[in-house]
C-alpha cells in the first residue's frame, strides 16, 4: 500500500471511467490498480466478498465499493462536496433521478455498441485484449474465446430485443440528455456536477474504440462531453 488512494480498475470497465473523469477533475492523485479479468475475484479478495470493478481505498484502509457511491465518497472527502448537490429540495430530487437514469440507461448502450454486430465485436475484443492486463495466455484465450461471448450470448440479443440500431440507441438517449441539460452548459449548470461525471464516463469508455465516432457524430452530445473533458486536470 502506498500513502496515495487506490482505485482498482479495470480498463475498460465503463463503471471504472465513471470515477476516473471525478479524479481527474478534481486532480487527486491516485494510485491505478489495474487488476487481472480473469482472477478478479482473488485480487479483489480485500473488499469482503464485492467482486466487481472498480474498488476504491483510501490510504487509511477505508474500502468503498461501487461506482455511483465511490464518486460520491471521493467528492466528500477529497473535494468538500462541492459536486454533490445536497439537502431534499427540488435540485437534489432532480440530481438523484437523472443519476439513476444514467446508471440505468447509458450503461446498457455500451455493450450493444461495442459488441453489436460481428465485425464490431470482433475489433473490441481484440483491443480489449491488448489494453487489459491479462497473462501471457489468457490474453490470447480473451481475444479468440471473448468474441464469441460478447457478441453471440450478450450483445446481440440485447440489440434485438431493443431494435434499434447501437447508434440511434445512444443518440437517442444523447438527445434527452442534452434536452435536460437544455441551454446551460452542463447538467450541473456554469460547471460539471457529479451527475455530468456519471454520463461523462459512460460516454468516454468507448473513447479507446473506432465506435466512438457514432457518438460525435450527435452534435449537442459530443459538445458537451467536450465541455466537460475541458475541465478534466492533466
Ligand atoms: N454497479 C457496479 C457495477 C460494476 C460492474 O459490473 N463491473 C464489471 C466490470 S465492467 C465487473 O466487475 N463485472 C464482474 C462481475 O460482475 O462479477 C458499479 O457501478 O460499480
Amino acid at each position: 500500500m502506498t500513502d496515495l488512494p487506490e482505485m482498482h480498475m479495470l480498463y475498460t470497465c465503463p463503471f471504472c471511467w465513471k470515477v476516473r473523469g471525478l479524479v481527474e477533475h478534481i486532480g487527486l492523485k491516485t494510485e491505478y490498480i489495474q487488476i487481472n479479468p480473469l482472477k478478479q475475484k482473488k485480487q479483489l479478495a480485500f473488499a469482503d466478498g464485492w467482486k466487481k470493478t472498480p474498488v476504491w481505498r483510501d490510504a487509511d484502509g477505508t474500502v468503498v465499493v461501487d461506482s455511483t457511491p465511490i464518486m460520491k465518497h471521493i467528492d466528500s472527502k477529497y473535494n468538500d462536496g462541492k459536486l454533490t448537490v445536497t439537502g431534499d429540495g427540488p435540485a437534489e430530487e432532480r440530481a438523484a433521478k437523472w443519476a439513476e437514469w444514467l446508471d440505468t440507461n447509458l450503461s446498457k448502450a455500451t455493450i450493444p455498441i461495442l459488441y453489436g454486430s460481428l465485425f464490431s465485436a470482433l475489433r473490441t475484443t481484440t483491443r480489449v485484449s491488448k489494453l487489459e492486463k491479462f497473462g501471457f495466455f489468457s490474453k490470447r484465450l480473451y481475444a479468440w474465446m471473448g468474441f464469441p461471448i460478447m457478441w453471440g450470448f450478450i450483445a446481440r440479443k440485447r440489440v434485438k430485443k431493443d431494435g434499434r440500431s447501437p447508434k440511434q440507441l445512444w443518440h437517442d438517449l444523447l438527445d434527452e440528455w442534452c434536452g435536460e441539460i437544455g441551454q446551460a452548459q452542463f447538467f450541473g449548470g456554469v460547471s460539471p456536477d457529479l451527475v455530468d461525471f456519471i454520463a461523462f464516463g459512460y460516454m468516454r469508455s468507448i473513447s479507446p474504440y473506432p465506435q466512438f465516432s457514432q457518438l460525435r457524430d450527435h452534435q449537442a452530445g459530443f459538445a458537451w462531453y467536450q465541455r466537460v473533458e475541458a475541465t478534466l486536470q492533466a
